[in-house]
Parts: C-alpha cells; sequence; structure tokens
C-alpha cells in the first residue's frame, strides 16, 4: 500500500514522514546482520564485547559517504543481496516517486551507520548543527517552491529507532521556510555553508522533533528540511540506516552524486544490473522497456555484455 492522500499531505505540510511496515521484520533483521558484517566484521553484539575489552576495530564514527571501509563498501551497490536488494520494493519507490511527484532517478544510496560507543557525528551543543542535506546531492541552493527542486531523501530502519538511540532531529516544515531563513541567516552572520550556526536565532523555524521509527519503516524528507543529529542517550546501542536519495528525473543532470557507469563502479553495478527488475535500471537513467533502443540485436548483445540478464521485459514491451 502505497501513501493515502492525507499521508502524502502531512509529507507536504511537514517535509518529511515516516512510514510504517515498508519491509517486513525478516528482511530488515537479515539487512543489519550484512551491515553489521561490513561495518564491524562481527556482529553488534560481539563488538560492543570488544569495545568494553578495549579492542574495538572497525570503528563506526558515522560517517556515511566514503565508499570503503576497511571491512566492505557503504556505497551503493555494497555487494550484500539482502541490503542491495532493498531498492527493488516497489511499494517503497511508488511512495518515493508519490513524494516527488514524478519518476524517480537515483542519486546516490549507502549505509549509514552510527555506533554508541564511538559515535562523533553529533555537534556539542542541541542549538548547533541544523542543517539542510541537499547540498550532498547538488550544488543549486534551495528554491522558493518546494517540491519542484528539492530531492527526496530516505533512511530505511534496519531495527527499532527509540529516543535513546540518537533518533535524528527534524524540523516540520522547514522544508517550505529554508530558502528565506538562509538568506537572513546570511545576512546575520548565523549560516555555515548548509548549516544554521545557532538554531535559537533561526526563529522562523519551529522546534524540533525526533524522527524515531520502528523496524521496517521508512524517513521520507525533503533535502530542504532542516535537521540535525543528536548524541545517543544509551550509547549501548547502534543506528543502522539504509539510505537513498532519488530526484525528479527532469532535474538529474544538476542532482546527483554517483556516476554508477563509470569505471571503478562497474565492477559492483554490473553484476547489480544483471540481476535488477527493469524499473530499477531506470531509477539509474536506462531506457525503459518499449524504447527504440532495444531491438533484438542489442538485446542479443545485451544478453553478452551483461551474461544472465533477463532481456524477456525488453522484448517486444511484453
Ligand atoms: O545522524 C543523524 O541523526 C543525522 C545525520 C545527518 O543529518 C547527516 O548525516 O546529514
Ligand atoms: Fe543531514
Amino acid at each position: 500500500m502505497s501513501l493515502t492522500p492525507a499521508q502524502l499531505d502531512q509529507f507536504h505540510r511537514d517535509g518529511y514522514i515516516i512510514v510504517l511496515d515498508l519491509f517486513s521484520a525478516d528482511e530488515m533483521d537479515a539487512a543489519l546482520a550484512a551491515m553489521e558484517q561490513i561495518f564491524y566484521g562481527q556482529s553488534f553484539q560481539q563488538w560492543l564485547a570488544a569495545c568494553d575489552q578495549g579492542n574495538a576495530s572497525g570503528v563506526s564514527d558515522g560517517f556515511t559517504t566514503t565508499h570503503d571501509h576497511s571491512e566492505g563498501r557503504s556505497q551503493f551497490p555494497v555487494g550484500a543481496p539482502a541490503l542491495d536488494r532493498l531498492i527493488e520494493n516497489e511499494t517503497y519507490l511508488d511512495v518515493f516517486e508519490q513524494c516527488l511527484g514524478a519518476k524517480a532517478s537515483y542519486c546516490n544510496a549507502h549505509l549509514f551507520m552510527r555506533s554508541g560507543p564511538t559515535d562523533k557525528r553529533h555537534p556539542d551543543n542541541p542549538w548547533e548543527g541544523y542543517h539542510i542535506d541537499h547540498y550532498t546531492n547538488c550544488l543549486l541552493p534551495p528554491h522558493d517552491q518546494t517540491g519542484r527542486f528539492d530531492y527526496v531523501n530516505s533512511g530505511v530502519y534496519l531495527h527499532d529507532v527509540e529516543d535513546d538511540g540518537a533518533p535524528m532531529l527534524v524540523i516540520p516544515g522547514s522544508h517550505k521556510v529554508a530558502g528565506p531563513a538562509f538568506v537572513r541567516a546570511l545576512a546575520n552572520g548565523n549560516a555555515a555553508g548548509g548549516s544554521f550556526k545557532d538554531l535559537r536565532q533561526a526563529t522562523e523555524l519551529a522546534a524540533p522533533v525526533p524522527a524515531t521509527g520502528r523496524r521496517g519503516s521508512a524517513l521520507f524528507y525533503s533535502s530542504y528540511l532542516v535537521h540535525a543529529a543528536q548524541p545517543f542517550a544509551n550509547k549501548r546501542t547502534q543506528r543502522a540506516f539504509w539510505t537513498l536519495s532519488m530526484c525528479r528525473r527532469d532535474n538529474d543532470r544538476w542532482t546527483r552524486f554517483a556516476n554508477p557507469f563509470i569505471y571503478g563502479e562497474r565492477e559492483h553495478m554490473l553484476p547489480f544490473f544483471t540481476a535488477t527488475t527493469p524499473r530499477v535500471r531506470g531509477l539509474f537513467g536506462w531506457p525503459e522497456p518499449g524504447h527504440p533502443y532495444f531491438t533484438s540485436q542489442t538485446l542479443d548483445l545485451l544478453e553478452h555484455t551483461l551474461p544472465g540478464i533477463d532481456t524477456g521485459p525488453y522484448r517486444n514491451d511484453s
């Protein structure tokens, strides 16, 4: 089931929504186990025990967009189907496209791990660190017309995130005032890049709320939404998100992070493209079934380029 009209209104009003039960408990448990292997080389509980004895390796300080950790790769595709195939969830993709109001185009996806004992990814003071994520995938500042040039970020909750587990702090409605709020902050010396130095001076912004959520939920938020990280109240927990950012297809020349076709990325992407669905290939810019590029000749050649690909959906638009 995708978003009801009331939920979509809520997304437009607040700039974010947490959608429950998009993924099953089994899918999330398998994804979390795979993610722990990539970050710790063992389970979180084993790593925590090693931490207690003062010899934790594979430490995560919460940094997200690097491709390679000593233990594995955090940029999509990471090579573990339990993680990579989350992108194939049709309802999840439907919700994304409802939020965007258009067909989606992939910007970037990665594993986002924060580990209580070692986490540094939070500001010192509760009024600091409020920012928009827009500049991660785009160089062009916020436009007044929210919903047209912003993109949508999403975090899938691989486990329950409760109040003591460092839920993201989000400011409802801030996506609609980000542009003018930054104009004023720049004039007052309260802006630094995509951040406000002191939330107390950004009086047009509402009070932050914690984005707690259950395992299997996904948070969707506008790239103009103002939010911040907070420290773990319970440092014996972790926060594991599978994240994806997508933009409207008509913005994707200037809203992008990853080049999945470049050498270096191909060794990771080609196995994924071989096995995934036409809809997901379309997120990466592949022509859709029915496109004139697909002829029996190009499809025969494609079967040699990507051995094992099922070209059936591209043949005669069937
Ligand atoms: O970890 C969080 O709660 C927020 C982190 C964040 O805003 C970011 O990485 O851009
Ligand atoms: Fe952020």
